[in-house]
C-alpha cells in the first residue's frame, strides 16, 4: 500500500474507523467481525462512506452484495491477514469489479491493512480504485471490472489447484447482468467438461444492471434452470439470509463431481429504503441529505 494508514481526525473529532465504527463504540462495545451480520452491516456502512468521501458509483452493487461478502469472510473463506500469498489459502474473484469497495472493506476489517486506508478509496494516490484492483491491495486475487471474466480466470484457478493435488476452493462472485456476457457461458462449459467441484460460483441476483432490470435488457429467467442445463450443481437462496447462505456453501462444498453455483435473490440497494431497487443508485453518489439520511438508516440498523 502507498499510504501508511495513518490516523487522523476525519469528521466531529473522529477518525474515519471510529466514525464508521461509531454506532458500536457509542455503546463501549467494539463490532464482532466474526458475524456475518455485522461484518455486511460494516460493509454497507463503508461503502456509503467510501463512495461518500469520492463522489463514487456504484453503492447499489455494493450493498445487494453485502451478506455475500460477508458470509464468505466469516464462514467460508480460509485466509491468513498477514500471509496474504499463504498457498492454502482460497481465492476469491469479485468478477463484478464495480463493487470493489465490498472486498475493500472485508479486507480492512480483516487486518489486510488499515482501515483507515479506506478513506482514501478511488483518490489520488491510493491503491483502492474504484473496480477492485491486486496492484498493491493484499488479500485482493484479481483486478477485474472489465464484466464477463472472472469465472474463465476462476476456471483456469481450480483446474491448476487440481493439476496441482492442491485442496484449495475457487470462489467466483458475478452479477446477474454480468451473465449476459458470452465469456461467461464459455466459462460454465469448461467447468462443466473439467469436472471441477472446486469452484464455486455465486451470482448477486438484485434483477438489475447498470440502466434497468435485467429481464427487461435480456432474458435470464430460469436462471438455475440454464446453470444446470450447462452441467452446473444450482442452489437458489435468499442473498441477504447469512445462515441459508452459509448452507448453501456448506452444501456447495460438499458436492463432488462438477461445480456449482449458487444464485443469490438479492436487492439493489438493500439496506437503505430509498435506494432499494431504484436504478438510480447504480451510478447516483450519496451526498448532502440523501448521505445524511443514508446513514441515520443504517445507523439504526446496525445488529
Ligand atoms: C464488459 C463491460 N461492459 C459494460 C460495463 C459497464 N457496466 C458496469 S456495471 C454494469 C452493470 C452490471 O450489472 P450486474 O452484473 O447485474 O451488477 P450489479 O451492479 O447489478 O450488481 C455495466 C453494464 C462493464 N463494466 N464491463
Amino acid at each position: 500500500m502507498q499510504r501508511t494508514g495513518e490516523s487522523v481526525e476525519y469528521r466531529d473529532g473522529y477518525t474515519y474507523e471510529e466514525w464508521v465504527h461509531a454506532p458500536f463504540l457509542r455503546e463501549g462495545r467494539q463490532p464482532d467481525i466474526r458475524d456475518p451480520r455485522v461484518l455486511a452491516w460494516l460493509i454497507r456502512r463503508h461503502g456509503l462512506e467510501m463512495t461518500h468521501i469520492s463522489h463514487g458509483s456504484h453503492i447499489g452493487a455494493i450493498f445487494s452484495v453485502a451478506e455475500i461478502m460477508a458470509v464468505l469472510y466469516t464462514r467460508v473463506l480460509h485466509f491468513r491477514p498477514q500471509d496474504p500469498k499463504w498457498a492454502g489459502r482460497d481465492r476469491l474473484i469479485l468478477s463484478k469489479g464495480h463493487a470493489g469497495a465490498a472486498v475493500y472493506a472485508a479486507l480492512a476489517e480483516n487486518g489486510f491493512f488499515p482501515v483507515e486506508e479506506l478513506r482514501h478509496h478511488y483518490g489520488d494516490g491510493s491503491h483502492l480504485s474504484g473496480h477492485v484492483s491486486h496492484k498493491g491491495v493484499p488479500g485482493v486475487e484479481l483486478s477485474t471490472g472489465s464484466l464477463g471474466h472472472g469465472l474463465a480466470v476462476g476456471v483456469g484457478l481450480a483446474l491448476g489447484a487440481r493439476m496441482d493435488n492442491e485442496d484449495w476452493r475457487t470462489y467466483v462472485v458475478l452479477g446477474d447482468g454480468e451473465c449476459d456476457e458470452g465469456s461467461v457461458w464459455e466459462a460454465l462449459l469448461e467447468g462443466n467438461q473439467f469436472g471441477l467441484d472446486h469452484l464455486i460460483a455465486v451470482v448477486d441476483h438484485n434483477h438489475m444492471q447498470s440502466l434497468d432490470f435485467c429481464e427487461k435488457t435480456l432474458k435470464l429467467e430460469p436462471l438455475e434452470k440454464k446453470w444446470e442445463a450447462f452441467g452446473w450443481n444450482a442452489q437458489r437462496v435468499d442473498g441477504h439470509d447469512t445462515d441459508a447462505l452459509t448452507r448453501a456453501f456448506q452444501l456447495a462444498c460438499e458436492h463432488t463431481g462438477g461445480p456449482s453455483v449458487i444464485i443469490a435473490d438479492t436487492v439493489k440497494g438493500k439496506g437503505v429504503s430509498f435506494m432499494e431497487n431504484d436504478i438510480l443508485w447504480h451510478y447516483r453518489t450519496p451526498q448532502g441529505e440523501e448521505y445524511e439520511a443514508a446513514r441515520k438508516e443504517l445507523e439504526a440498523q446496525r445488529p
